[in-house]
């Protein structure tokens, strides 16, 4: 099939699905209208939508971790520890890396050896191994909503089977579970393949059933400029809506700046609206704002510091949910204990910020124009490159390096674009690569990071962007020279 960002027809749809399905004898004789009967069953208080809606509407930030064991009872005895424990509102189902790049064969022995040994062999739960038997087993034995998390290029087949098992929501996206996630994989395949994904849920929708979908914000999680972010979030989710998807959740990494964050996360929900209503879509539009996604201190209660502001930005910001980082962060994938601990940090702080926003004022309004403007350019320019065809746009805004995410992995990215901090530690555009700026918002971002030099007494250069990689995992924001830090403690 050729792409483009026209809805497939339910024919196209059920050509695709019958290949997809037989990649995994658990994927066999999935029948759509008794997935669909299965999720009319679940509970308002499972739904992950409703759970949404309703913490809009009231105005509070919801808590959620990732979490992700090889088997189902382990992943059980999980969930209920965040669920009870760390008093979650969202649970996650974080699925192993072999499942995320269609290897399940490899999960086998994952799953045997778990067993065995009593402890977790895989990095997450390997949902299309355990079937939808093992996934409704899972999801009959919690309380609240259950969202899928990945990095899957091509979700299809996990896709079929956590939406039959009851579980309301699925994170990803062609750009953003791609360019991050994938070395070789194209755009062209990976937009396919999110558009059966966004499809199917389009699908349940038109069968009465709501179904959450959430674009992966962070990309990379490494000094990603908001309005880069935010344009694949606004791409991904015009994509979708197009395939009938009527619940989007579009997220955003914590910069660490906290104006920037809360900038970021207000001109995300408002011009994503903006867009939308545009292009003639209805859909309800929430936002997750990440806790700090680059590398953390080794210190427990340094990284709890990092935790906390997160959640700090998250509720001034007015973002509809968070996702939980651990004092573990910087070791690996946290216990079960740990993963609690980042939650109870996190709904501290959030209760006791509950009701307050940051008040607008000419600072927060110009980093939002700024970011508004920025996303603006980037946007018409894939507009323009796809003729029209935001599909086909992101192919050529990528080839051409007018989408371009920072230290991605993926060899249909550019990378000529380069990011730093300013000198009050918001992440500003070093090198534009070829973003299709004005040049006033060059000279813009070229005069804040001249600031920073001035103070820095050095000159704008590459290795500020190393020394703000590793700042704050050494315990500053601003990766300041070795002289600048100790002057300025005295
Ligand atoms: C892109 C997301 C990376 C984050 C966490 C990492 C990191 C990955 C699991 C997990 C709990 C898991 N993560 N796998 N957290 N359980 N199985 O996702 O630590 O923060």
């Amino acid at each position: 099939m050729e792409l483009k960002n026209v809805k497939w027809s339910a024919d196209q749809f059920l050509a695709v699905r019958d290949g997809v399905l037989k990649q995994w004898e658990t994927g066999h004789n999935l029948a759509l209208e008794r997935a669909v009967e299965y999720q009319r069953s679940v509970p308002l208080a499972k739904r992950f939508a409703d759970a949404l809606l309703g913490a809009k509407e009231a105005g509070i930030t919801l808590a959620q971790p990732r979490a992700g064991v090889a088997t189902v009872e382990g992943q059980i005895e999980l969930l209920l520890h965040l669920q009870q424990v760390g008093g979650a509102d969202l649970l996650p189902v974080t699925i192993d890396s072999y499942t995320r790049q269609n290897r399940y064969r490899e999960c086998i022995v994952g799953i045997e050896e778990s067993k065995a040994t009593g402890r977790s062999m895989l990095n997450g739960f390997p949902a299309v191994n355990h079937g939808v038997e093992g996934c409704r087993a899972l999801f009959e034995a919690v309380g609240l909503p259950l969202q899928a998390r990945h990095g899957t290029p091509d979700a299809r087949l996990l896709s079929e089977i956590v939406l039959a098992s009851g579980w309301t929501s699925n994170e990803g996206g062609g750009i953003s579970y791609n360019i991050p996630y994938a070395k070789s994989v194209s755009l062209e395949r990976s937009l396919l393949d999110w558009q059966y994904c966004d499809r199917l849920v389009g699908l349940y929708e038109e069968m009465g059933v709501r179904i959450n979908r959430e674009p992966f914000g962070p990309l990379t999680g490494t000094l990603v400029p908001p309005s880069m972010s935010n344009a694949v979030m606004i791409l991904e989710g015009l994509l979708a809506a197009e395939q009938g998807v009527k619940s989007l959740t579009l997220g955003y990494g914590q910069g660490g700046h906290l104006l920037q964050d809360v900038a970021a996360i207000r001109v995300l929900e408002q011009q994503a609206e903006e867009y939308f209503r545009d292009g003639g879509y209805e859909v309800e539009v929430t936002t997750v704002f990440h806790q700090w996604m680059g590398g953390f201190p080794q210190d427990e209660a340094q990284a709890f510091g990092v935790v906390c502001l997160g959640a700090q930005a998250a509720a001034l910001a007015g973002a509809t949910k968070v996702i939980v980082k651990t004092p573990h962060e910087a070791a690996g994938v946290p216990t079960k204990e740990a993963n609690a601990e980042g939650i109870l940090a996190t709904q501290q702080t959030l209760r006791m910020l509950r009701g307050q926003r940051m008040a607008p004022s000419p600072a927060l309004e110009a980093e939002m124009e700024l970011i508004r403007a920025e996303t603006k350019c980037l946007l018409d320019k894939v507009h323009e490159l796809g003729e029209g065809d935001y599909a086909i746009g992101a192919v050529r805004a990528f080839q051409a390096g007018v989408l371009d995410v920072p230290f991605a992995p993926s060899q249909h990215n550019a990378g000529k674009m380069l990011p730093a901090r300013d000198n009050s530690g918001a992440i500003r555009y070093l090198e534009f690569g070829n973003l299709p700026f004005t040049q006033e918002i060059k000279d813009h971002n070229r005069a804040l990071l001249e600031e920073r030099a001035r103070f820095e007494g050095r000159p704008v250069s590459f290795q500020m962007v190393i020394d703000d990689i590793y700042a704050v995992s050494k315990g500053t924001l601003v990766g300041r020279p070795e002289k600048v830090i100790s002057t300025s403690r005295r």
